[in-house]
């Protein structure tokens, strides 16, 4: 719509006002004023009219949800079926301790990509189900884990398992565990601050004997390090002392990880042998101490330098302090949804209409919520859109900051995403839905723990006024939340959809920080409370982005901003400009890359083949939309992740579909970083890119260095990062104009002469807020039930397991009732 058919300035705007050079319309086309009719519903505009349908907020899917997790039975089944396999020779989990065989994980073997095509777009079969199970082999001196594929689903006697090789890299889903006795770990750990307990007192004033009151808690590095120590392969753990929360800070459990103590020591816990263990050495006060003789001579010598202590008190707590503001006792605003729910669900399916946008959504053990088959205007846009690993590389001067990447899958997503809590998680009128997911044996279910609502983000999608009329149209959004507590850290994930056709994928961080020590710390750290460091780390958190711009066949595209020096034929000499220049990324050679400096380039998914009407390819852009432009590892060879990080080296990646490459990482590559199941940079073997079927892979994070601001928790606002993908030459038009919620208002000198509403209504009527009061004391948590020996009319609760090593780090930072 050209300026000049709508722009009609009234005399009220004197020709001063709009002098100067800069003036937009220094001359407005004077023109009789006429009411213009409304234009109808652009033909451009590409959603099908639903003027025929009624709306409903209960649906039914078009097509069963493929992707959806396991039923309890299904899991129930596999299990049963799996301790049958004498060969496995499995142990209940319930029963297993360290030295046994036991089921780890069961999940969905995501259906590979051309049978689920084949289904949902030409009425193929349904896709054969299978589960897949991980397996801790522990009744062996090498302990290891493995993956298997069990099925089809239901059991039944052409039901078979196997190793499931073919998504790895590696070639086997195999991978050693060099760390399999957590119970003797523990006694370990505290028999050698037996040795010291002194020390420990003089220096830390506590104790840690593995009693009930002990003071200290000890754990360290992750993942393990590999040493090679006199031509020999060790396996190396690194060990420091938490304090616990004082008995009246103790609610705030969730603190340890603020009382880091200073004392540090090495171990070689090579084999299932502890008598063959051995301490390697002690650190305090950045001072290396090769034996533990060494360190209680130098600790008795005159000239031993004692750090301060790192003690709780009220500082480690999240409750409210200090003098409240004067109106911060009255209610603030709260969103009301005045005339119901605008969306629709299938609950059982787990699929979500709204407005243009239908998908949906799956739940997984290793990462939480994903998202299938998003189409926008009845055409598939992204077929798979969810995350992959979360990676958190801390720095210090300690071995143990130092030595800690975590890998935020191996303890899982899932386990964490727990009931959200309605009025602070998501609006009152959220319509939440429940997640179960199935580990050791046990088929945990978290209740409410999906959020889908429809809000406004504050400001319009669409304005324009002129001294003759003004043209509005609301923006509004849906969002799909959940939020997982991993350990320390809080996850918010948001997928939030917009009129605009735009799918914003955003992650926020909170809860609290993992410090170090502030010995000696200050290159790695501010110092944020009397002997504490706030530990700088990256966050990188990988996203797999499917995308399928009217069909598969699709080509990554840059299109850059450049700049540049043109001969004009109406000008003799050369000027400075810039111009579009299009670049296709056509090999995954050429694939790696990083956002733009400047925002130069336009990243695009486009069809080549699909033209609009004006020749230009039908596309959507991908562009970062919130925190840094730009997230990838700052430590490139990082000596804790060797070969897992290879998704985390640049900001994202584009890779050919394949069913065999189907996540970039794997919950247990953790055990053994230097031999993963699944290396991302095998994916890149030069394959052709062009007009096929394309995967990006999308990084999004956050260099964190707390500083004061960060304690006790860090905040939301500034720890987050975001991508959006939005239409790019895609529609005919601003996709504001499909939307009822706008309003014309044509005015003159005289006042309003008009009031032009498209069928979008204003809320009306009374809500009583009162009534949307969330009860607190509703929240539930977990409902567990025990699967094996399976008996479903006598399930029973079960609040605590452990079958990960790795995992007795979280169980002793998160309370009795978060433990899955
Ligand atoms: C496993 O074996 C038991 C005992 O023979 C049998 O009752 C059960 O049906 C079997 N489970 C499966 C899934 O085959
Ligand atoms: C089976 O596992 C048990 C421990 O659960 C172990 O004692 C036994 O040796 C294992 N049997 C075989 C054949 O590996
Ligand atoms: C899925 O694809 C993989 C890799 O091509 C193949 O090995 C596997 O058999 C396929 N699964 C099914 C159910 O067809
Ligand atoms: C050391 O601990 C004891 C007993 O818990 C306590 O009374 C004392 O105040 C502590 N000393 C310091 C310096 O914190
Ligand atoms: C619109 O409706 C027509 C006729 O029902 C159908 O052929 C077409 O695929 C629809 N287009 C979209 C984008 O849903
Ligand atoms: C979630 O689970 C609860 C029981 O804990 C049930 O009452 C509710 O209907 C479930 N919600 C959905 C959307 O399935
Ligand atoms: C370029 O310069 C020549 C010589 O001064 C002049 O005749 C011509 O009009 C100029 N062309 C343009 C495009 O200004
Ligand atoms: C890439 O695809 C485009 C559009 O289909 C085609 O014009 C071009 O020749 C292809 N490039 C190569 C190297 O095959
Ligand atoms: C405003 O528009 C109305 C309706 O066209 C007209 O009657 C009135 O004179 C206009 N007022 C001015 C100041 O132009
Ligand atoms: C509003 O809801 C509250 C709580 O449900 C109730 O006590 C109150 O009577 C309601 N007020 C009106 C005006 O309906
Ligand atoms: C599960 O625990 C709850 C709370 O302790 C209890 O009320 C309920 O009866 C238990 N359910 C079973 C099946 O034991
Ligand atoms: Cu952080």
């Amino acid at each position: 719509m050209l300026l000049t058919t709508v722009l009609l300035f009234s005399s009220l705007l004197t020709s001063s006002v709009l002098a100067g050079p800069h003036a937009r319309l220094k001359n407005p086309k004077k023109r009789p004023k006429k009411h213009t009719p409304l234009l109808e519903v652009l033909s451009t505009v590409h959603s099908n009219s639903t003027a025929s349908k009624t709306f409903s907020p209960v649906t039914v899917a078009p097509k069963e949800n493929i992707f959806i997790s396991l039923t309890n039975d299904e899991a129930a089944s596999v299990i049963s079926f799996l301790h049958n396999q004498t060969e496995l020779n499995l142990t209940a989990a319930v029963d297993a301790g360290a030295w046994d065989n036991a089921i780890e994980v069961l999940d969905l073997v995501q259906p590979n990509k051309t049978d689920a095509l084949h289904y949902l777009d030409h009425n193929g079969p349904l896709p054969p189900r299978y589960a897949v199970a991980r397996i801790a082999f522990g009744a062996t001196e090498e302990p290891y884990h493995q993956d298997f594929i069990v099925g089809p689903l239901p059991i039944s006697k052409d039901s078979t398992y196997a190793s499931l090789d073919w998504p790895t890299t590696s070639g086997s889903s195999k991978i050693r565990n060099y760390n399999a006795d957590d119970d003797t770990l523990l006694q370990w750990n505290v028999d050698v601050t037996a040795t010291v307990a002194d020390i420990v007192l003089d220096l830390l004033n506590g104790t840690a004997t593995g009693s009930d009151n002990d003071d200290f808690d000890i754990w360290g590095i992750d993942p393990l390090w590999m040493e090679e120590i006199d031509g020999e392969q060790r396996v190396i753990l690194w060990n420091t002392y938490w304090r616990y929360p004082s008995d009246e800070d103790a609610v705030f459990d969730g603190s340890e990880t603020l009382l880091p103590q200073g004392l540090f020591f090495k171990s070689d816990i090579t084999g299932r042998d502890p008598s063959k263990w051995k301490v390697l050495g002690w650190l305090y006060g950045d001072i290396f101490y090769s034996t533990t003789e060494e360190f209680r001579q130098a600790w008795k010598s005159p000239g031993f330098v004692k750090y301060q202590l790192n003690l709780p008190g009220e500082w480690i707590g999240s409750d409210q302090t200090g003098q409240h503001f004067l109106a911060d006792t009255i209610a603030p605003p709260v969103a009301v949804q005045p005339n119901g729910q605008r969306f629709s669900v299938d609950e059982k399916q787990k699929y979500v209409e709204w407005m243009d946008f239908s998908f949906y959504i799956t739940f997984t053990r290793d990462t939480g919520l994903r998202l299938f088959d998003i189409k926008y205007g009845g055409e598939r846009v992204i077929y798979e859109l969810g995350l992959q690993e979360a990676i958190a590389h801390y720095a210090g001067n300690d071995p143990v900051q130092s030595g800690t990447a975590y890998m935020d899958t191996f303890y899982g997503f899932g386990p964490y995403a727990f009931e959200l809590v309605p009025g602070y998680d998501c609006p009152t009128y959220s319509h939440f839905l429940n997640s179960t997911f199935h580990a050791a044996e046990l088929s945990k279910t978290h209740r409410n723990n999906i959020c889908l609502f429809e809000s406004d983000p504050g400001y319009l999608m669409q304005r324009h006024s002129s001294s003759n009329y003004l043209a509005l149209t609301k923006n509004i959004v849906l969002t799909l939340r959940s939020v997982s507590t991993v350990g320390n850290y809080d996850y918010s994930f948001d997928y939030v959809f917009a009129l605009d056709g735009s799918i914003e994928t955003i992650v926020r961080a909170s809860g609290y920080i993992q410090s170090a020590y502030y010995a000696k710390n200050n290159d790695y750290g501010y110092q944020v409370h009397d002997a504490l460091s706030g530990s700088m780390h990256d966050h990188v958190l990988n996203w797999k982005v499917d995308m399928d711009v009217l069909g598969t066949e699709n080509t990554f595209v840059k299109h850059k901003i450049a700049p540049a020096v043109v001969k004009y034929p109406w000008a003799n000499n050369t000027r400075s400009t810039m111009r579009l220049e299009r670049e296709r990324i056509e090999n995954e050679n050429d694939a790696k890359l990083s956002w733009p400096a400047n925002g130069a380039d336009m990243f695009l998914v486009e069809n080549s083949n699909q033209l609009n009407k004006y020749g230009e390819p039908k596309g959507f852009k991908i562009a970062p939309s919130r925190g840094g432009a730009g997230m990838f590892l700052t430590i490139q060879d990082s000596p804790n992740l060797l070969k897992s990080q290879g998704f985390a080296k640049h900001a994202l990646y584009v890779t050919k579909q394949k069913d065999t490459e189907v996540r970039s990482s794997h919950a247990n590559n953790d055990y053994d970083p230097g031999h993963p199941i699944i290396n991302f940079e095998d994916f890149f073997d030069g394959e052709s890119l062009n007009q096929t079927d394309i995967v990006l892979w999308i990084n999004l994070g956050m260099h964190h260095v707390p500083h004061t601001g960060d304690m006790p928790n860090t905040v939301f606002t500034t720890a987050q990062a975001g991508f959006i993908i939005s239409p790019h030459n895609y529609l005919l038009n601003d996709a504001s104009r499909t939307t009822r919620q706008m309003v014309r208002i044509d005015y003159n000198a005289s006042g309003v002469q008009s009031v032009k509403e498209f069928g979008g209504k204003m809320a009306s009527g009374v809500v009583n807020v009162s009534s949307l009061q969330p009860n607190f004391w509703n929240y539930e948590g977990d409902v567990a039930v025990r699967k094996f020996p399976y008996d479903p009319l006598h399930p029973f609760n079960d609040s605590e397991y452990h079958i990960c090593p790795y995992f007795l780090v979280l169980l002793s930072i998160a309370s009795a009732e978060s433990i899955v």
